[in-house]
């Protein structure tokens, strides 16, 4: 079995800064031997992308702006990426959004355009990113998408991005039987809570640790580094024999009632 990943060519997407779970996934691949290609929002964050990427030795990376609500922004990058490199093998999709005001208190206050905003930014964009890339796998390939335990189970405060979540999963699966036919593989990892830029300043969030303390199998936190190497199997030859799985790399907390 060979678990190198030297010669494959992975799109990154949602690398904010060095905390973001996209640079965890960046990072196993890139000690693997991939070559990677990062993809960001809008240039606010493309700056520390490069710098951080400049930070992996040994490989040149490639960098595209993306806004995923954006569907001829999403065309045109894997368009040029087929011109720049040709195949690629692989796409870590790590990209959530949604207001923060509905992020506590009742999702029952959810408004229509909050719930449609968390479904665009982080559901709709896997399937038109998956579209996109198609073209572009022609060797066969793997697609890993980033859930929480929110969209399987209500979580305080997760509210409209849990229902995100529960279409995202849903849209995987649904992916997974479509790309099967072409060797493409679609799988979600369920993390535990990890310290990132989206998560600062959301309400709820150092209870949810204390509780990973108390009562997950691991009784600590995961870490980016964690994800990153369920990432790397995903993407590799050993979880060749699977797709449409949801993994959860969270201590072992969803196990427990
Ligand atoms: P980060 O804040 O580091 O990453 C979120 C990313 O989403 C950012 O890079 C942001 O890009 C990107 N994004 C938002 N809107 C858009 C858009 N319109 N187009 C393109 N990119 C966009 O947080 P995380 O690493 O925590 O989040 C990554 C994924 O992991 C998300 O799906 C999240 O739900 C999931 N997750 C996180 C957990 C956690 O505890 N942190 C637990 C379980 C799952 P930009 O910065 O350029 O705006
Ligand atoms: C139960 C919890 C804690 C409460 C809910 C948190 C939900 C967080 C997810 C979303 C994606 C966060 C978000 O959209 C924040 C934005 O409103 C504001 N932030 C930004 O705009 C920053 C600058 C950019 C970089 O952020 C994004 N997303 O673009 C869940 C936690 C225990 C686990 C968790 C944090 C899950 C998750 O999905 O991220």
């Amino acid at each position: 079995m060979n678990l190198s990943l030297e010669g494959r060519t992975y799109v990154v997407m949602g690398v904010a800064n060095k905390r973001s779970i996209a640079w965890g996934i960046a990072r196993s691949l890139h000690e693997a031997g991939a070559k990677l290609i990062f993809t960001y929002a809008n240039e606010r964050f493309g700056k520390s992308v490069k710098e951080l990427a400049d930070t992996l030795e040994g490989t040149e990376s490639l960098f595209y702006e993306c806004d995923v609500t954006d569907d001829e922004a999403i065309i045109q990058t894997f368009e040029s990426i087929q011109q720049d490199v040709g195949t690629i093998h692989g796409i870590a999709h790590c990209i959530a959004f949604a207001n923060r005001e509905e992020l506590n208190g009742e999702f029952l206050n959810t408004s229509r355009d909050g719930f449609l905003t968390a479904h665009n930014i982080s559901s709709y964009s896997l399937t038109a990113v998956a579209r996109a890339a198609k073209p572009l796998m022609t060797e066969g390939g793997s697609i890993v998408t980033m859930t929480y335990l929110g969209g399987e189970q209500v979580v305080e405060n997760y509210n409209i991005m849990g229902v995100a979540k529960a279409s995202l999963d849903a849209s995987m699966k649904y992916l997974a039987s479509n790309l099967g036919k072409d060797n493409i593989r679609v799988n979600a990892i369920s993390a535990g809570p990890i310290r990132t830029l989206s998560a600062k300043g959301v309400s709820g969030f150092n209870k949810v640790f204390e509780e990973i303390d108390r009562r997950s199998p691991l009784k600590r936190p995961v870490t980016q580094e964690e994800v990153g190497d369920t990432a790397y199997y995903l993407m590799s030859d050993l979880s060749r024999g699977v797709t449409g799985e949801i993994i959860h790399v969270d201590g072992g907390f969803n196990i427990v009632a």
